[in-house]
C-alpha cells in the first residue's frame, strides 16, 4: 500500500504524499501569481504562519498554530494581523481542493512551503493540528509590537519559551517582504532581495549607517546609502543589545550556521503548542525548484 492513499471504512488517512502534493498546489500558485507586492505571496504566507504560531503563552498552553483561530473576527481584525487576508485569501482555493487538510495544518504546511521555495532551508514538517473555534481566539497584544525595544522583544518572546539567540534567529526572517503603509503603517523592505531567503538582513543591520526616516509615519529607520530600505525600532535593537548583537554578528558571517538556526527556530515556533500524536512522522518536502 506504501505509495498510496490510506482509505480505511471510509475515514481518509492522509500519508506523506498527501501532503506534498499540498505543497506542490502551494508552490504551483506562488509560481503562477507572481503579480503581487515584490514578485510572490511567498513573504507574506510566512507572516501569516508566524502570526498564527506566535501567539502562543507557555504558561497557560493557550495560542499557537493548533486552531487556525485568525480566520475569526476577533483575532483577524487584531491590528497585528492586519493584511494578511491577502494570505488566507490565496490559500482558499488550496483548501477547497484538499478539504481533508485543517486550515491550522495549510498554514503552517505553507510557510514551509514559502521558506524553501524562496530558496530557504529545509524546514521539517509535522501535521496534526485541528481548527478550533472562535472560543480559542487570543486576546490582542500577543504579537510584537514593533515600535517597542529590546525589553519587549523579551517578554513576547520569552512568553513563547525562546532564548535571546532564537529571537536573533527568528528575527532573520525580515530578509523576506516589506512593510505596508496600510498594514502596519511602517514602510518598505529590509533587503534588496525581498523575496529569497538570505542572511543579508544581519549584515545589513551591521553594515548600513541607520538613521531616523523623515517623514510623518511611525519612527522606522532608513539606511544612509540607498534611503530604499528600512529597519523597525525592534530590529534596531538587536544591535545595541549586548546580548542579541553577538548573534547578528554570527549570522552576518554565517549564511549556513543562519540557514541551520533558522530551520530549528522556525520548526520550534511552528509547533508550539501543538499536541502531536507520539507516531506523527516528520516530513521533508521536496522543492520544486531542487
Ligand atoms: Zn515580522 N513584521 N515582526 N516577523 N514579518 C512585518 C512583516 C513581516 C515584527 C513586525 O512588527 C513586523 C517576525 C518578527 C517580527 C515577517 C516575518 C516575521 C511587518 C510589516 C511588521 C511591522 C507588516 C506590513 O506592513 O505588511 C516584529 C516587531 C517582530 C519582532 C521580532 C518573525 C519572528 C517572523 C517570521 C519568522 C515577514 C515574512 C514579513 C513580511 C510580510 C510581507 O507581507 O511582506
Amino acid at each position: 500500500l506504501s505509495g498510496s492513499s490510506g482509505e480505511t471504512k471510509g475515514i481518509f488517512t492522509p500519508r506523506f504524499e498527501d501532503y506534498q502534493k499540498v505543497y506542490n498546489e502551494v508552490a504551483e500558485r506562488l509560481e503562477e501569481k507572481d503579480d503581487y507586492d515584490d514578485g510572490s505571496y511567498g513573504p507574506v504566507l510566512v507572516r501569516l504562519a508566524w502570526h498564527a504560531s506566535g501567539t502562543f503563552d507557555k504558561e497557560t498552553g493557550t495560542g499557537g498554530s493548533n486552531g487556525a483561530t485568525m480566520r475569526f473576527a476577533p483575532e483577524g481584525d487584531h491590528g497585528a494581523n492586519a493584511g494578511l487576508k491577502a494570505a488566507r485569501d490565496f490559500l482558499e482555493p488550496v483548501k477547497q481542493k484538499f478539504p481533508w487538510i485543517s486550515y491550522s495544518d495549510l498554514w503552517i504546511l505553507s510557510g514551509v512551503c514559502a521558506i524553501q521555495e524562496m530558496q530557504g532551508p529545509t524546514i521539517p514538517y509535522r501535521p496534526g493540528r485541528l481548527d478550533k473555534d472562535i472560543a480559542a481566539c487570543t486576546p490582542d497584544g500577543r504579537l510584537p509590537d514593533a515600535s517597542q525595544g529590546n525589553k519587549h522583544l523579551r517578554d513576547i518572546f520569552y512568553r513563547m519559551g525562546f532564548n535571546d539567540q532564537e529571537i536573533v534567529a527568528l528575527s532573520g526572517a525580515h530578509a523576506l517582504g516589506r512593510c505596508h503603509t496600510d498594514r502596519s503603517g511602517f514602510e518598505g523592505p529590509w533587503t534588496f532581495s525581498p523575496t529569497v531567503v538570505t542572511n543579508d538582513y544581519y549584515d545589513l543591520l551591521l553594515k548600513e549607517k541607520w538613521s531616523w526616516k523623515k517623514w510623518n509615519g511611525p519612527k522606522q529607520y532608513e539606511d544612509k546609502t540607498s534611503k530604499s530600505l528600512m529597519m523597525l525600532p525592534t530590529d534596531m535593537a538587536l544591535i545595541t543589545d549586548k546580548s542579541f548583537r553577538p548573534w547578528v554578528e554570527k549570522y552576518a558571517k554565517d549564511n549556513d550556521l543562519f540557514f541551520k538556526d533558522f530551520s530549528a527556530v522556525i520548526t520550534k515556533l511552528f509547533e508550539l503548542g501543538v499536541p502531536f500524536a507520539e507516531s506523527t512522522e516528520k516530513m521533508t518536502f521536496k522543492p520544486t525548484n531542487a
